[in-house]
């Protein structure tokens, strides 16, 4: 009898409880020789596990650029009137406190402090060497000014995300301007970030073998030592994501919209739980479109345009990830963050989540690319690779909340709530 087809999630999970057994077995009880440490160690899990970080970077600037080309293109400006203006700045800001809520709380529960991983950290080599310094010295000015491109071929080429953040936005917010002049170029765009969204799942599809040879060598390592630092990074993430859902969002729509937010939450649960079964917020879309319409009246002619955009630029989730992430990797690494690093990361994460469509572990991806930003080793993504899953399944019930609430915040400032609907505790029981 074959075997049960596991998901990629539980494949996942597998690979990160026996990458931890065979990390701590070699760390414990195999003793130091040329087999356990250059034939497995130094040799196959740096390999495969080197080999699976730079299968994700090399999916960063296409995916990157081609997204967020795409996003902005849909962003019609002629269209977005006042209603969507609102909303994209509402978006802008609900995911800046997000990330700097992330911060703050990654500054509290330090996760990274007391294991110091730097002997881990791949020989940097000039390009990876170069970062660091910069953004050492760089002062907030010049990493402000750093985001206009002098040279966008460059930017590209040597994967500078933030003028390349910024680029993008300006090709596609131009794309959408000229419209039918300029569909062929549009057309390419589209289909380009189709195949670097089916070669993201593609790679993510050998992740579970990436996420063992990551976490085996890194507990060959350093034994349980490393085990401290992932769970207070799991902590300090959920928290955070806790924190947005239940005190960010809920201020907002009291204040903004007058809405119950207990009410809201007991509406909106169903949506959320689905958000974290599939860890896909394009996936949710539908869903989410007709429960704000039928349980809570909020005008479907408001929803439709604002859901499928904040599934797409507003990942407030995502940003408490990559900013937990951020204070974990440094200290975890010894690398020390300025509030010139920290500026780079809010906008680098901000902007960034502005392209990435709600496809699961595409946080992941453009976790990466943060990194690179802010000259953090790549290595500090293995200890948060196996827990990833889990935290994306979280992390994006978050997303899609936050677009919900910005929906019926903007809905309800317009006059395009039926507050009879959202009052009535059985209204939209079909949907469930
Ligand atoms: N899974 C993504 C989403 O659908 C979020 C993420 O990968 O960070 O929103």
């Amino acid at each position: 009898r074959r075997l049960p087809r596991l998901g990629l999630t539980s494949q996942i999970l597998l690979a990160l409880v026996l990458g931890l057994a065979c990390g701590a077995v070699l760390h414990y009880a195999v003793p130091a020789g040329a087999v356990r440490d250059d034939v497995l160690i130094g040799g196959v899990f740096y390999l495969v596990g080197q080999g699976f970080i730079r299968l994700m970077q090399m999916l960063v600037v296409p995916l990157v650029f081609c997204s967020i080309v795409c996003g902005a293109a849909a962003i019609d400006t002629k269209t977005l009137g006042s209603v969507g203006l609102k909303t994209l700045l509402l978006y802008l800001l609900t995911t800046a406190v997000a990330i700097s809520l992330a911060l703050g709380v990654g500054n509290l529960i330090n996760p990274g402090e007391g294991v110091d991983l730097s002997s881990l950290a791949a020989p940097p080599d000039s390009a990876d060497a170069a970062p660091l310094d910069e953004a050492a010295t760089a002062n907030t000015m010049d990493t402000l000014l750093n985001i206009i491109p002098s040279n966008p071929v460059a930017a590209l080429a040597q994967g500078d995300m933030l003028p390349l953040i910024f680029f993008a936005l300006f090709v596609g917010i131009v794309l959408a301007r000229l419209g039918r002049r300029v569909e062929t170029v549009h057309s390419f765009f589209v289909q380009f970030n189709d195949i670097m969204m089916e070669m993201t799942s593609l790679v993510m599809k050998v992740a579970p073998v990436g996420v063992f040879c990551l976490l085996a060598r890194t507990f060959a390592n350093v034994g349980f030592e490393a085990f401290l630092p992932m769970v207070k990074y799991m902590g300090g993430v959920l928290a955070a994501l806790v924190l947005q859902l239940g005190v960010t969002y809920m201020v907002l729509l009291w204040v903004f919209a007058r809405m119950s937010p207990l009410m809201f939450l007991r509406k909106f649960f169903s949506v959320a739980a689905f958000g974290f079964s599939t860890a896909t917020s394009n996936a949710t879309i539908p869903l989410n479109i007709e429960t704000l319409e039928k349980k809570m009246g909020v005008d479907r002619r408001i929803s439709s345009f604002t859901i499928p955009l904040g599934a797409t630029i507003n990942m407030d989730g995502t940003a408490i990830m990559q900013g937990v992430a951020v204070v974990f990797t440094a200290q975890l690494f010894g690398v020390p963050l300025g509030p010139a690093e920290y500026a780079t990361v809010i906008a680098t994460a901000t902007l960034a989540s502005i392209g990435t469509a709600g496809v699961p572990s595409v946080g992941l991806i453009t976790l990466s690319m943060v990194f690179d930003a802010v000259g953090l080793p790549l290595e500090g993504i293995a200890l948060i690779m196996g827990i990833d899953r889990i935290l994306d399944m979280c992390r994006t019930a978050v997303n899609i909340t936050g677009d919900a609430v910005v929906t019926s915040i903007v809905a309800k400032q317009a006059g395009r709530v039926d507050m009879a609907v959202f009052r009535d505790p059985d209204a939209g029981r079909e949907v469930d």
